[in-house]
């Protein structure tokens, strides 16, 4: 039987386990990547753990996230964060340089090899041909120690694409598209390959955008065929030998086959809150827009913003718009600058942003009140823009361009101009004087620590019995966005205490406040929820913190992956309901008791709990792997880690 592409990456990288879906593997990593918002805490826990050597070469330390520097905390991360890159052993992406998922296609990535990030859009690196998985910063941390990470082996979609784009139909559009039919949810341990004869006539920056999204339905990663665009993509990024041919073999086998024309592919738009809340654009057409948002990781290259430039030379954006630009890299913003793409953006009163997340993560721009904002990014989660009553549409950078420009919602097919074919050039502006490499070893400077950056919180081993409060109840697709929110919150990324105040604010502000008086009172803290709770982000923060406020476990209907395996690291126990209709039950401020929790978990047997006022019975079952269940046990996986090196 022949072999699909992941399944060709992954037996290359087996350490442990077999190449079953559903079984727990180790594969090694080749390459890591961070970031100032989830990096600084992965390296204080590299810290914690007394590693000393990051092994994956190259592993990136990209500042990109919190560029805001609104009083010193963010500054203070990034000087964290370019001492310990130069101690342990990375490279260090400097604050202008871009965003680290559109930086780490031009300038590292490789077809081939395994990309472990401690951000959720890792999988990006697909669009090359590379396996890029999201993870937890532990995770992360303690794959940049010991060069390999544990996951469950996925099972493997084929999404076999035939035709070519259409013009105006982007490649954000053709994963709005595949939004529409996979959905948000249940697509828990599945990597989506692309192939078919339609994947010739994407260019690896599209297909990146592809990739990108694939985050947005909770797979595990996307990944495309490393073809002879991926050798002019590299050749142009002057790394043709870093090129190698990557197909399924003919008689693949794949989960499921999902056939997609391109030629059929229509403008669309995410409706808010959701990214997978997708229509035609032609649907909803004509809504007043009060603000254009064109960058982040899934549109923010060459094409990308060549493309909004060729849309707006010439014209003006409208009065009730504002536009703003973020390029996704300091190549992208240099070609712009010198092919005079940029002046035809700025003259059309675009606002130019610098080469980082921005937006996208709520950091600036927030929209306002009630307003309306059509941003090409990938997240329109309700509040994650900072404004919680906007409304964000996520579309393609030709609608949103057409946007800008009419000051509404449009079907760019009805602008009524020639379609801009944008090429990717033979050769892309190299200059990668804004990486600073690792010290040779033996050199090792120090690390410097500003006052905000506290220690990464201690827990105790899981405790016999379970004594709790039911804190929160909440509803279906909660995203680590409404756990701890990003925005202006960011800053506290490396400050655990603080964070944990901010935890839930927009959707109960008195969370923080009642779990930190429970556990004052000797009581556990309990939070419940419906379907896929954890979705988005890969922020190990959204476990830290409810642990740092004595959650020990969540009950849900499904959990996310990402999610799932940070509250493991954290020791706080991901239960499913074994009756969903249990989850009606349910009220806030109810007690549960179980009397033999540990006992439970360590036998692998079904968590019983009970209300002792009413005598009602919960039962919950779990998904976890025997090593997740023995780190449970000990309170988490910094607590087992240290104790298996003792
Ligand atoms: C995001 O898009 O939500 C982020 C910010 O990039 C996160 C990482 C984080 O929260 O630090 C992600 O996607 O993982
Ligand atoms: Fe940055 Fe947004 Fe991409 Fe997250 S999704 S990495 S915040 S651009």
């Amino acid at each position: 039987m022949g072999k699909n592409i992941v399944e060709k990456i992954l037996e290359a990288h087996l350490l442990k386990g077999r190449c079953v879906p559903g079984e727990e593997i180790e594969i090694r990593v080749d390459q890591t990547l961070i970031h100032d918002a989830t990096g600084t805490m992965a390296m204080l826990e590299f810290e914690a753990l007394g590693l000393e050597t990051i092994k994956p070469r190259p592993s990136v330390v990209y500042v990109d996230h919190n560029t805001q520097q609104i009083g010193f905390e963010n500054s203070d991360d990034h000087i964290y964060l370019q001492s310990a890159a130069q101690r342990f052993g990375a490279i260090y992406s400097r604050a202008g340089n871009g965003i680290c998922h559109q930086v780490h296609l031009e300038r590292f990535g490789i077809p081939g090899t395994v990309l472990l990030g401690a951000d959720s859009h890792t999988p990006t690196a697909g669009g090359l041909g590379q396996l890029g998985i999201g993870a937890g910063g532990l995770d992360v941390a303690v794959a940049m120690g010991i060069g390999s990470y544990r996951l469950q082996c996925p099972r493997v979609y084929l999404v076999r694409l035939s035709g070519r784009l259409a013009p105006w139909s982007a490649a954000k559009d053709v994963v709005l598209k595949l939004l529409s039919i996979l959905s948000t949810r249940g697509n828990v341990g599945v990597v989506l390959e692309y192939g078919g004869e339609g994947v010739k006539s994407l260019s690896v920056p599209e297909r990146a955008t592809i990739a990108n999204m694939g985050a947005e339905m909770g797979v595990t990663s996307s990944i495309f065929p490393s073809d002879e665009n991926t050798l002019r993509f590299l050749k142009a990024q002057g790394r043709e030998s870093q090129w190698r041919e990557l197909f399924a073999d003919q008689d693949a086998r794949y989960d499921r086959i999902i056939e997609l024309d391109l030629s059929e592919v229509e403008p669309m738009v995410a409706l808010p809150h959701s990214p997978g809340n997708v229509r035609r654009i032609e649907e909803v057409e004509g809504l007043e827009v009060d603000q254009v948002c064109i960058g982040s990781c899934t549109n923010s290259s060459y094409k990308d913003l060549m493309t909004a430039a060729a849309i707006l030379k010439g014209r003006t954006v409208h009065p009730r718009v504002s536009l703003a630009v973020a390029p996704g890299s300091r190549q992208v913003l240099l070609m712009l600058a010198e092919n005079g793409a940029l002046s035809d953006l700025v003259r059309a009163g675009a606002r130019i942003k610098e080469c980082a997340c921005t937006f996208c993560i709520g950091n600036e721009l927030s929209p306002k009140s009630g307003g309306v904002s059509v941003r090409t990014s990938n997240r329109n989660f309700e509040g994650r823009s900072g404004t919680k009553d906007a409304k964000v549409f996520l579309t393609s950078v030709e609608a949103a361009a057409s946007a800008a420009i009419t000051g509404k919602l449009t079907d760019p097919r009805r602008l009524g101009i020639p379609y801009p074919h944008i090429q990717e050039p033979d050769a892309y502006l190299v200059d990668d004087s804004m990486f600073i490499l690792p010290r040779p070893e033996g050199e090792r400077g120090e690390l410097v620590k500003g006052p905000n950056i506290g220690e990464p919180p201690k827990n105790e081993p899981m405790p016999e019995s379970l004594g709790a409060e039911v804190v929160i109840k909440l509803g279906d697709n909660i995203t680590t966005d409404h756990i701890t929110p990003a925005g202006q919150r960011l800053k506290y990324r490396s400050n655990i205490a603080k964070y944990s105040e901010f935890v839930f604010e927009n959707v109960d502000a008195t969370f923080s406040r009642r779990c930190l008086e429970n556990k004052r009172r000797g009581l556990h803290n309990l939070i419940v929820a419906g379907f896929s709770y954890g979705q988005g982000s890969s922020r190990e923060h959204a476990a830290i913190c409810p642990m740092y406020l004595g959650v020990k476990a969540v009950i849900a209907k499904s959990f996310e992956r990402i999610h799932a395996s940070n509250l493991v690291n954290f020791g706080i126990v991901p239960l499913i309901f074994e009756d969903q209709g249990a989850y009606d039950k349910i009220t806030t401020g109810q007690k549960l008791l179980c009397r033999d929790f540990r006992e439970s978990i360590e036998a692998g047997k079904t968590v019983v709990l009970e209300d002792p006022g009413t005598g009602f019975v919960l039962k919950c079952t779990y998904e976890l792997s025997e090593t997740q269940r023995e780190i449970l046990l000990e309170g988490g996986l910094l607590n087992w880690i240290r104790r298996r090196k003792a």
